[in-house]
Order: C-alpha cells, then structure tokens, then sequence
C-alpha cells in the first residue's frame, strides 16, 4: 500500500462500482484499500459538486472512514460521527451511493446522520458533541444485555470544545466499558479553533511528529510482537511506559491514550484500530491527526477548508453563488451592531464557534478587545455573556436560534431570573432549507417569550432588525432577544443607523375591513403578497399589522385587530406555544374570545419538517402567501362570498 493520496479522474470508480455495503469493504484486500479511498474521495468531490453541502470534513476522512469501516463489524459495531457533517464518504459506503446526489434535497438523503436512514447510522446528529455521550450509553446498554460489540465515536478537534465531550469522558473514566473514542483532529472548526484545548492538542503532537506505528500499536495492547511484550511483562505496564511521558489528559480521565497517528495513511490506521477493537480494556481515544480538504486542492487551500459549500465546479473549485439582491439578514445585524459599537465601547459581541456564521468577523477585526469567540460552548457562552452583564457592560450573544437551544437553562438561570441585560441576537430563525430539522430554528419564540421580563422581538425585514439591534442596546434593565432568519432581506432602503423602539408596541402596516392579519417576524412580506392578491382577485380590503415584540404584547393593538375586524389571523414561523399562544391567551384572558371576532393562527405545524428549499419548507408548513390568503377567505363573509362566485 502506498500512502499517497491520488484522486483519479472524475468516473473512473471500480472498485468502489463493487461496493454495496461495508461487508464489502472487509473483502478489499489490504493492497486495494488506498485506491478504494482515492475512489471514495473522488465520488464525494463529485456528488458534493452537483448538490453542495459540507465537504472539507467528509475528505479529511475518507481514510478513517474506509478502516473503521475495514476493521469493524458494522452496524453491529456501532459507529457515531459527531456532528455527522463528515459522514458522506460513510454514506457511499454504506448502501446509499445511489442516493448520494440527493444528499440535503427535498426528499433526498440528510447531510448528517439519521437513524431512520439506515441501520449504519446508529445514532442521529447534527448539533456537535454528542457522540461520546451517546457511545457511552450504548456501550452500557451493550454490557447489561450481555453484549461484546464495539462502540466508535468519531469526534472532532472543535467538538472536543464543547462541557458535554468532557462530561461524557469524565463519566466514561468512572464506567470503565469498552469504548472507542477516535479523536479526528485537523486543527480546525468551523472557523480556526479557539481554545486552551486545541493548544493542547497541537502540543500532544508537535509539530507532526507522528508516533510510528510500532509504538502505537503498543499503546493499546503491548502486543506488537510477543517477544517485545514478554519484555515486559503485562500489557498494563507496557502501555503506561509507552504513554506520552507526562501522561495525558484523556489518561488523567480513565482513557488509554493512543496516537497520534497520521489519519490519512491507512497502513497506520488499520492496526491500530484493529489493536483497538481488540484490547478489551475499557475506554481508548484514539488520537488521529487529519487535514480537512484532504486531496482536493481548492479545498485544501481555502481558508474554510471548503467546510460548506454550494454547487462547484469540480476542474477549478468555483461554487456557484448567486448574486445577492439585498444584504443578508446576517449582514445587517453585523454591520449595525458594528456602528453602536463605535459609539459604545460597553458593547461586546459573543460567538460560539460561529464567527462567519453570524457575521461578527468584521466586528472582530475591528474591536479584537470586544470580541470573544468561545468555542462550541453555548452554554458557557452564555453564562459568560451573564458574568460580563453583571459588571455593567452590554454583551450581545449572537447565536443560532437553533443552537441556542442547548443554552436554555444557562438563558433561564443565570440570565432571566437575575435579570441581566444580556442581549441575544437570534440568527437563523424559522426553517433554514437544506439543514432540514436539525438546524431549524422553530422554538425560540417560545422558550423565551414563557421567560419572565424577556423582551422577544423579531424582525419583519432588515430594517426592522435595524431597529431591534437598537433597541437591545438601550435595554439595560433585563434580557433581550431579536430574531432573524436566515437569507437575504427585502431590499428596502436603509436609515443611515437603527432607532430605539417602543417596548411592546406593534406597527400598523396597511388598513382594510374585510379581515385584519397580525404577523410576527419575516413572513411578513407573504402577508402582504396574501393581502395583495384578495385586493387584486376579489378587491378585499386586508388589515396588516406587525406586532414587532411577542413579549411583551401590544394588547391595544390586539384589541383594536380584533374588536373591529371580522376575523383575526396570526401569522409567525414559530412553533406551536410561540406568540399566537401567548395572543390567545390574553384575548381569552380579556373577553375578546366571545366568538364575535374570529381567530385562527397559522403557526410551524407540530412536527419536524424535513430538508426542502425554505419556500417549499414554508409551503408545507402552510406558511405561503398562497395559504394565508385561503385562510382569510375561508374566514370571512366576503371571503366565501367571493369562492361561491
Ligand atoms: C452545538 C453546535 N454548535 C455549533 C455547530 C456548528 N458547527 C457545525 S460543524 C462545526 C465545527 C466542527 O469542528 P470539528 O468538530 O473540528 O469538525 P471538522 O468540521 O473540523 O471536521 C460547527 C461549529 C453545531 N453543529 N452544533
């Protein structure tokens, strides 16, 4: 086997043609498994080439993929890749080829793992850093029914910035079951990783200096030849001699430490993986040392490593991306957090791993000192954010509604009961497209608009999300959340810099008297397209007002919608329990639900709705323009009047 990595012209696959599932792998003969990975790195560029998706990390383990797949028994053999961004090359491997140019469409196959997709995807993800925790429970399910599989988790160098990857070791060091934590470490995140802990993870293998195999393989089982192990005597003591000298962390922890090792040379990974399967001797991490991008050189010279990327021009690495009709909602929110900024230096900004993602690369560069990307680490970033509220600065964390999901008791706990000033800015907010469910940010609405003093604001269009960044900046007295969803903005002209709004006051959009549409967030502009049509079609006269805060509500404006209207609709691309509930409850709570007016809402329908494009996510979630407007016909006088006719 040679140890270069050769992508070959684009077609030319047969060995991997004679690949079905990985019993077939296990067939290849040692000798054929490099071109079978050159094969699988080829067939990954070019599906990622006609569907984009995340590609950086998927190339960087394509060897890793071919030997766990090599040396263990899947799906007996349990295999979990955190995250599950990198498991496309898994996917080809694993009965889904035919498939893999589907990969993030509407109907096609998830870009991440899912346990409804095949018994090769033992463990669902998306969200990073669960892995080690999920292994392990499957590991102690494994040992009470009286099992002997093996248990993998692939993890990355970013990951491993997350409480829960070390939560879960720290309980694995206690369990002492048999787990196998592979460590795919390629000195990156999504952005450069951040962090004593990647520091830490460069020192372990300075500079590149592998262990040689030999030494390695000693590592787990010191049984690289018997004469060398009856040197010594017991597996035990030869693996503590043959440790990196000062022990590691993940020694510290209860693992054997075992690496680093070159993840791209396969006649490195296989015996050590197999010495792993092997060992019989509780928790291992396996520390594997990769380059994401491997072998495709635009993605290895990018500076993202080609994490995500669209359709591409496979011969020159270009992406196809459109052009831009109006700043992105991202775009905006940076661009005026940066301009309060300059008149506040109070002002800081918070990331969690996401610099780009949330646009905040430029507030970076601009205030190094006020900015602080935290890692994959929600829940401290949160509570950070609260430390620094405390002692009288503004911080603004900027996460994905999404991920902030996982920080909510560090929201409710440290943040709203103490009524720190901490402000949240909401990104990617309602369904986000090819991310499918994972990714969508359908709760945030109503996790924090239950919360005690939140202020919850969401954005209708760029220049509202002006405002609202305006307007978090002046609250000082308690939490503040604005939302905004993923994509471009309307295109509307913008003020020079965002003004202060009225806490808990909507705005009127338009006035009509057939029915009236109270809408939170960006579907506003389907309203308005709704509206437009019944004007145009059946000369209906539609109210439209925009109630700009679901916490707390503008109740005269909710009195005024309703006690003068024939019916009442609420829009919002929330989740049930979000601000239609919270409407309800005070029109109930006021008398107003006497069956004069009435009130319907259209909210996200309660389940998990899957990859498509936005619009035709929004479509099945009868969020359309289209479903707004029969809505309002099926409620009104005129409405029925105008379909009997
Ligand atoms: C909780 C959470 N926060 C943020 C993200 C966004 N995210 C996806 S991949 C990634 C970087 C992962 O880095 P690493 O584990 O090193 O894997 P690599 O892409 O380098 O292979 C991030 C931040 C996420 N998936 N989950």
């Amino acid at each position: 086997m040679t140890d270069t990595v050769n992508v070959p012209h684009l077609g030319k696959t047969p060995l991997l043609d004679t690949i079905d599932t990985p019993e077939d792998v296990r067939a290849v003969p040692r000798d054929k498994l490099r071109q079978l990975a050159d094969e699988l790195r080829t067939e990954t560029i070019d599906a990622v080439s006609v569907t984009g998706g995340h590609l950086g990390a998927g190339l960087g383990v394509v060897e890793l993929t071919v030997a766990i797949h090599n040396v263990f028994n899947t799906p007996d053999d349990r295999l979990i890749w955190d995250v599950g961004h990198q498991c496309y090359p898994h996917k080809i491997l694993t009965g889904r080829r035919d498939r893999i140019r589907t990969l993030r469409q509407e109907g096609g196959i998830s870009g991440f793992t899912k346990r409804s997709e095949s018994e090769y995807d033992p463990f669902g993800a998306a969200h990073s850093s669960t892995s080690i925790s999920s292994g392990l429970g499957m590991a102690a399910a494994r040992d009470i029914k009286g099992g002997d599989n093996n248990v993998i988790a692939v993890i990355g160098d970013g990951a491993m910035s997350a409480g829960m990857a070390y939560e879960a070791m720290n309980n694995a060091g206690a369990l002492k079951s048999n787990l196998i934590v592979i460590l795919n470490d390629n000195d990156m995140s999504i952005a450069p990783p951040v962090g004593a802990m990647s520091a830490y993870f460069s020192r372990l293998w300075s500079g590149g200096a592998y262990q040689n195999v030999r030494q390695v393989a000693k590592q787990v089982t010191g049984a690289v030849s018997k004469s060398l192990h009856d040197v010594v005597g017991r597996a035990e003591e030869y693996i503590r001699g043959m440790a990196a000298p000062e022990g590691t962390l993940f020694e510290e922890m209860g693992f054997h430490y075992v690496g680093p090792i070159d993840g791209h040379n396969l006649e490195h990974l296989i015996p050590v993986l197999t010495n792993a399967r092997d060992a019989n001797m509780g928790p291992i991490l396996v520390h594997v040392i990769t380059q994401k991008g491997k072998g495709y050189a635009p993605a290895e010279a990018s500076s993202d490593k080609y994490h995500g990327v669209s359709k591409f021009n496979v011969a020159t690495g270009e992406q196809q991306k459109g052009t831009p009709k109006a700043p992105s909602y991202t775009k905006v929110f940076a661009q005026e957090l940066c301009k309060h900024a300059e008149k506040d230096d109070k002002i800081v900004a918070i990331t969690a791993a996401m610099p780009d993602g949330t646009g905040l690369g430029d507030f970076a560069k601009k205030f190094p000192d006020r900015f602080f990307d935290v890692g994959i680490a929600e829940q401290h970033g949160v509570t950070f954010a609260a430390g620094m509220a405390s002692e009288g600065l503004k911080p603004f964390a900027a996460i994905y509604s999404t991920f902030l999901q996982r920080a909510y008791d560090q929201v409710v706990h440290d943040v709203a009961i103490q009524k720190l000033p901490v402000r949240f800015a909401i990104d990617r907010a309602g369904l986000v497209g090819a991310d499918g469910p994972t990714h969508a940010g359908s709760f945030d609405v109503t996790y924090l608009s239950t919360l005690p003093g939140f202020v919850v604001m969401a954005a209708a269009d760029e220049v509202e999300l002006q405002h609202m960044v305006a307007t978090a900046s002046a609250i000082d007295d308690g939490p503040s959340a604005f939302r905004y969803p993923r994509g471009e903005g309307r295109g509307l002209n913008m003020p020079e810099i965002g003004s202060v709004l009225e806490i808990g006051k909507g705005r009127l959009i338009r006035s009509g008297n057939h029915a009236a549409i109270l809408n939170l967030g960006a579907r506003l502009a389907e309203c308005e397209k709704a509206a437009d049509d019944l004007s145009t079609r059946f000369g209906m006269n539609i109210t439209i007002a925009d109630a700009r805060f679901a916490k707390p509500l503008d109740h005269e404006l909710i009195r005024q919608l309703a006690n003068n209207h024939e019916a009442l609709i609420l829009v919002e691309e929330g989740a049930i329990g979000g601000f239609s509930s919270h409407v309800l409850e005070f029109m109930a709570a006021d008398g107003m639900l006497d069956g004069r007016t009435k009130v319907s809402s259209m909210h996200l329908p309660d389940v998990f709705i899957d990859q498509a494009a936005p619009d035709a996510m929004y479509a099945s979630a009868g969020l359309s323009a289209e479903k707004i407007a029969a809505k309002v016909l099926s409620m009104t006088e005129a409405g029925e009047a105008a379909i009997r006719a």
